[in-house]
């Protein structure tokens, strides 16, 4: 008993849910720095899992910790994602429903890790056939080619995700993986052509310079110095200590020979991915008209063999605009500014196409064919709630996604929660939380909201301009909580703020967005549609059983053991952590319709098995009675049974377990399926 204190005073508890009363912020810091400090990375709130990056390898991912939590009750073993991921499993696989485990956190915080662990779970722990082998090494390998096409190093996080995802992996009845299907959200296309100090293009890029043998790059006209091409050096760092591009290249390489992908395939790809170096390096000069004209005929004509497009289409598409009068489409020349605008907006549109071209092909070969229903685990890994120096049209969608989400774990844990306990007439004390639904209502709200301004503006070509889209802001939402201009910003703020920007208060933080032209320059109703795939999306996950993950970033410097107690304050409070374990406590762990509670459990009870007439809500009551349920450790709703504490049920299903062995396994389980 003595040793368990001690332990437990240098471990901390391993769910929040134990820790002494009256949980404040600080002793909730407290168990997870103590934690984190012996590398205990995982703490459950009930079943939600907190995760804080550990930015260092730890040896808790080995095939025999997987195996360890395989099949075995949620809260016997230390937490762990595999825990999460084993849980979802297996209630897919009784149940037979589906279901999504949500990975959120901030830029850095270990999304993409945490959802590369899982599926590696799953390909690993799931049975499977030689035949489906190809199944599962697709899987897995459509991670490193997406990554090296959607991720780069930027100043949080040096594989950073430039790109929402959202993955199914699909079984059979078995509980095989038998194929999956890949969402992809809009890629950040301007990195394409512009990188802040400190950061990288696409990994591809660079990959390919440094792993592509020698035939290939001179196939492509390339050079193996990355400093040879402007769009590779902006953020003059092409060179990471952490990453390895000539080995990434390998194993990409490797990647798209498992995904299905043909010399062919591979040939176009690199040849996009060449053409837009090349694009890059074209110069412009004036003519004597001030028009612009290409200084060296050298790139272009390197693009116009890569992508097969005639020489003179490619001039005519960079130094010339169509412009229509009196409905006949007329050439206009481009002055050089406007043509290396043409340039950077071409090699943005080449390079999103590929991307969703790749997602496409990728899906081609994951996609299962045949008809027979299956269940289906989603995995959510999106890009991080991101503030930057200058934030623009992406870091807007970037975050309004997160908010999003967020808004999808407040609707399906403290609203949801505290609802149905009124709805099931369970005595409830309402626990006060920030819901931040008035944020995405400012952002997407039909004719009020930003994005709709932003269309609306868009559709005034010429007349528009920053100026007038925030004069619009000012007059529709100006009077909005979360929202900030120059105008308005010594009445809400006393932080300075320029003239063409403005500030949302986001519920992770502040943000000021910024160079309102580019917001313009991106093609109209891009945030709509944006808007309406975010939409589908959450439709898309309402329709299934949550798991989430909530991941933590636990300082600015990407430093292994160091717990910024400020910056972890902070995102605590903003993921809503507090509110999250005081709804759980207060709540119950588990519940279930009498219908079903009593069909699983029956034969554990004479009175009940094998047949009960009467009323599920009363055969239940038999049920726990005999089973000896302690009144504190239950309440019987209008509809359902509810649990305080997970050992209560794990006692029954244990009970249910030696009872399944007794009686034959066959027998029950067709009998509480209901078949
Ligand atoms: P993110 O997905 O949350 O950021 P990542 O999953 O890419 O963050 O994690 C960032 C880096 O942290 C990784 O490249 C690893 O170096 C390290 N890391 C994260 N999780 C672990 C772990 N469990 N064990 C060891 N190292 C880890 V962003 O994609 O930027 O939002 O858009
Ligand atoms: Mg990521």
């Amino acid at each position: 008993m003595e040793g368990a204190l001690i332990a437990r005073d240098r471990v901390g508890v391993q769910d929040f849910v134990l820790l002494d009363s009256h949980t404040s912020e600080t002793s909730f810091l407290n168990n997870l720095r103590k934690r984190y400090q012996e590398n205990l990375i995982y703490t459950y709130i009930g079943t939600l899992l907190v995760s804080v990056n550990p930015y260092k390898e730890l040896d808790i991912y080995t095939v025999t910790q997987m195996q360890l939590y395989r099949g075995v009750n949620f809260f016997e073993l230390p937490p762990h994602l595999y825990a999460i991921a084993d849980n979802a499993y297996r209630v897919m696989c009784s149940e037979y429903n589906n279901h999504f485990i949500l990975i959120s956190g901030e830029s850095g915080a270990g999304k993409t890790e945490a959802s590369k662990k899982i599926l590696q779970y799953y390909a690993v722990t799931c049975p499977t056939t030689e035949q489906l082998q190809i199944v599962r090494d697709r899987l897995l390998l459509s991670n490193p080619v997406l990554e090296a096409f959607g991720n780069a190093k930027t100043l949080r996080n040096d594989n950073s995700s430039r790109f929402g995802k959202y993955m199914d992996i699909q079984f059979d009845f078995k509980g095989a993986p038998v194929g999956g299907h890949i969402l992809s959200y809009l890629i950040e296309k301007s990195r394409v052509v512009h990188q802040n100090h400190g950061e990288r293009n696409f990994h591809i890029f660079y990959q390919l310079l440094e792993g592509g043998d020698k035939d290939l790059l001179c196939w492509l006209g390339l050079e193996r110095n990355p400093q040879k091409y402007a769009y590779l050096i902006q953020g003059r760092c092409a060179k990471v200590f952490s990453i390895n591009d000539k080995n990434d290249w390998k194993i990409v390489r490797k990647a798209f020979s498992i995904i299905d992908f043909t010399e062919k395939d591979l040939e176009h790809l690199f040849g996009i991915v060449a053409s837009v170096l090349h694009l890059g390096n074209i110069q412009f000069e004036e003519d004597s008209n001030g028009h612009a004209i290409i200084r060296n005929g050298t790139q272009i004509k390197w693009i116009s063999k890569l992508l097969g497009v005639h020489l003179s289409i490619l001039q005519e598409a960079l130094t010339h605009r169509k412009i229509e009068a009196r409905s006949e489409e007329v050439l206009s020349p481009l002055n050089v500014d406007l043509a290396f605008y043409a340039r950077d907006a071409v090699a943005k549109a080449i390079y999103g196409r590929t991307f969703t071209w790749l997602v496409n092909k990728i899906n081609g070969s994951l996609a299962n064919k045949d008809s027979t229903r299956k269940t289906v685990i989603g995995l959510l890994d999106i890009y991080g709630f991101e503030v930057l120096d200058t934030n623009s049209f992406e870091q807007f969608c970037i975050n309004y996604c997160n908010e999003k989400l967020q808004q999808l774990l407040i609707e399906m844990t403290l609203k949801a929660e505290q609802e149905e306990y009124e709805l099931e007439g369970i005595e409830w004390e309402p626990i006060p939380y920030f819901n931040n639904k008035i944020i995405c209502d400012l952002v997407e709200q039909k004719h009020k909201g930003i994005i709709s301004i932003l269309d609306e503006e868009c559709l005034r070509p010429g007349e528009a301009t920053d100026l007038s889209f925030l004069e619009k802001l000012e007059e529709k939402v100006g009077d909005h909580a979360h929202f900030v201009t120059r105008k308005l910003a010594d009445q809400k703020t006393r932080k300075s703020i320029d003239w063409v920007d403005f500030r949302l208060l986001h519920y992770a933080g502040e943000v000021t967005y910024c160079a309102l032209n580019k917001l313009f320059s991106m093609s109209s109703q891009v945030a709509t549609q944006f808007k309406n795939s975010l939409m589908s999306l959450i439709e898309i996950l309402m329709s299934k059983e949550p798991s989430y993950v909530r991941c933590i970033k636990p300082n600015e410097n990407k430093e292994p053991g160091k717990f910024d107690d400020f910056l972890i304050r902070h995102q605590v409070k903003y993921l809503g952590l507090m509110e999250h374990l005081r709804v759980r406590r207060a709540g119950f762990a588990y519940r279930r319709k009498y219908e079903l509670f009593l069909q699983r459990y029956k034969s554990l009870c004479p009175a009940t098995w094998p047949h009960w007439h009467g009323p599920a809500a009363e055969g239940v009551e038999r049920l726990i009675k005999h089973l000896g349920y302690k009144p504190e450790e239950y309440k019987l709703g209008r509809t359902k049974i509810f649990i305080r504490f997970p050992k209560t049920l794990f006692a029954t299903e244990d009970a249910f377990e030696i009872r399944k062995h007794l009686l034959g396994m066959a027998a029950l389980e067709a009998c509480w399926r209901g078949a």
